[in-house]
């Protein structure tokens, strides 16, 4: 029995070799965490966005080469770097790797491996953060100067990038903003099911308004800014005016008829008279055309314009009666002829009247004429005598001038000789 109760017993061989086994143990476990401690990994940040770099630090054993490896949301590497740990174990890396638009946002690792034991870290990479409204510019289609009485059109509001949601009021100048407790002049705006940043809508004119238009737009993007646009468009939904004048009665077939229109800027207008229509130059609100009328009858005459709007303005028609003359009769016609002729013979014998006082003055002329001649012939035998005498005095002169000079030479040589 003992010695089945010996052989059962622990000898005392094999409890100092569990004891010491036992110390052997305490101590390692105090021990091996120092001398192989696994590394550690934290992110400079808990959450990075594009433009974003990435730096990591850590621990490990002293002195040791940390190869650090990043990871996407999908498990690709996208880096790898290393840190060598001081001496007291602490490592960093800075500037690892720097995230851009491309890369996947959501849950990202980095591992860093020392001594073949390695450390994990996670953090979040979201999308940039807009904070920038968005840029809006609102379009009209088919694009007018002027919109005219229940003319419809396109509004559009196009945004630098997708909306989340968009609204477009008109304040027509004078018009109400609210009928009936709804804005009377909101556009239904939906976006355009290829292209988010587009949305329109259409608005019809409101009758009775003229001038000036505003509209307002409000575009919100999908981060939840909110831009703002506004435009202008001119409305004339007034028709124009005109007036009309013209002769109640005529009896020439072709008469003058005036008018006015009150738009400025229309230049022409419409004359109609029964089937005939004539377009007539307006200069300044006036208008003045001349119409023939085909037959005897009565007329009824009306001028119209457009205005740039298209609003279609007619002057109250008015009336002709057309009434020509009687036909003429041959006394008519012949009785001015008569007349005339007599003139014509009254002409003649003053002309000949004329024609015998020429003759008279011409025998005047003749008479004086002949006159003239026997004084012109008196004359020159006159002149005839008068040369005669002029040269006995020339002689009779010079004999005495040479008598004169020979008893000048006598009476000079008697001096000379005494
Ligand atoms: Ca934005
Ligand atoms: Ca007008």
């Amino acid at each position: 029995m003992l010695n089945k109760t010996l052989e059962k017993t622990p000898s005392l061989h094999t409890l100092l070799a569990a004891g010491i086994l036992a110390v052997v143990l305490i101590v390692a476990a105090a021990v091996l965490p120092l001398a192989f401690a696994a590394p550690t990994v934290a992110t400079d940040k808990d959450t990075y966005e594009p433009g974003d770099s990435l730096s990591v630090s850590g621990t490990a054993a002293a002195n040791a080469l940390v190869s650090l490896q990043l990871f996407d949301p999908d498990g690709v590497r996208v880096a790898i770097a290393q840190a060598e740990a001081d001496a007291a174990g602490a490592y960093s890396a800075a500037n690892i790797y720097t995230f851009s638009a491309q890369d996947p946002t959501g849950t990202w690792t980095v591992k860093a491996y020392e001594g073949g034991a390695f450390a994990t870290a996670t953090f979040t990479l979201r999308g940039v953060v807009d904070t920038t409204p968005p840029s809006l510019t609102l379009n009209f289609t088919p694009l007018k100067a002027v919109y005219g009485k229940a003319d419809t059109f396109t509004i559009t509001l196009t945004a630098d990038e997708p909306l989340q949601s968009a609204v477009i009021h008109v304040n027509q100048q004078g018009a109400p903003l609210v009928i009936d407790g709804k804005w009377a002049a909101s556009v239904e705006a939906a976006a355009s099911p290829e292209d988010p940043a587009r949305w329109s809508g259409s608005y019809t004119i409101m009758e009775g308004y003229d001038g000036p238009a505003q509209v307002h737009a409000v575009g919100i993007d999908l981060a939840g800014n909110k831009g703002e646009a506004t435009a202008t468009f001119q409305v004339d939904t007034v028709a124009p005016q005109l007036t009309v004048t013209a002769p109640s009665a005529t009896t020439e077939a072709t008469v003058t008829v005036t008018g006015t229109v009150d738009d400025p800027d229309i230049t022409e207008i419409t004359l109609t008279y029964d089937a005939a229509v004539k377009t007539v130059s307006v200069s300044e609100g006036s208008w003045s055309a001349t119409i023939t009328l085909p037959a005897a009858g009565s007329y009824t005459v009306q001028a119209t314009a457009v205005d740039a709007a298209g609003n279609v303005g007619s002057s109250p028609a008015v009336s002709i009666v057309y009434t020509p003359p009687p036909p003429l009769e041959a006394e008519d016609i012949i009785g001015p002829i008569r007349a005339d002729i007599s003139d014509v013979k009254g002409g003649i014998s003053d002309v000949k009247g004329g024609i015998s006082e020429v003759k008279g003055s011409i025998s005047e002329v003749r008479g004086s004429i002949s006159e003239l001649r026997d004084e012109t012939r008196a004359l020159s035998t006159a002149v005839s005598s008068l040369t005669v005498y002029v040269m006995v005095a020339v002689v009779l002169s010079l004999v005495a001038a040479v008598a004169a000079i020979i008893s000048v030479v006598t009476i000079a040589r008697k001096v000379v000789l005494k």
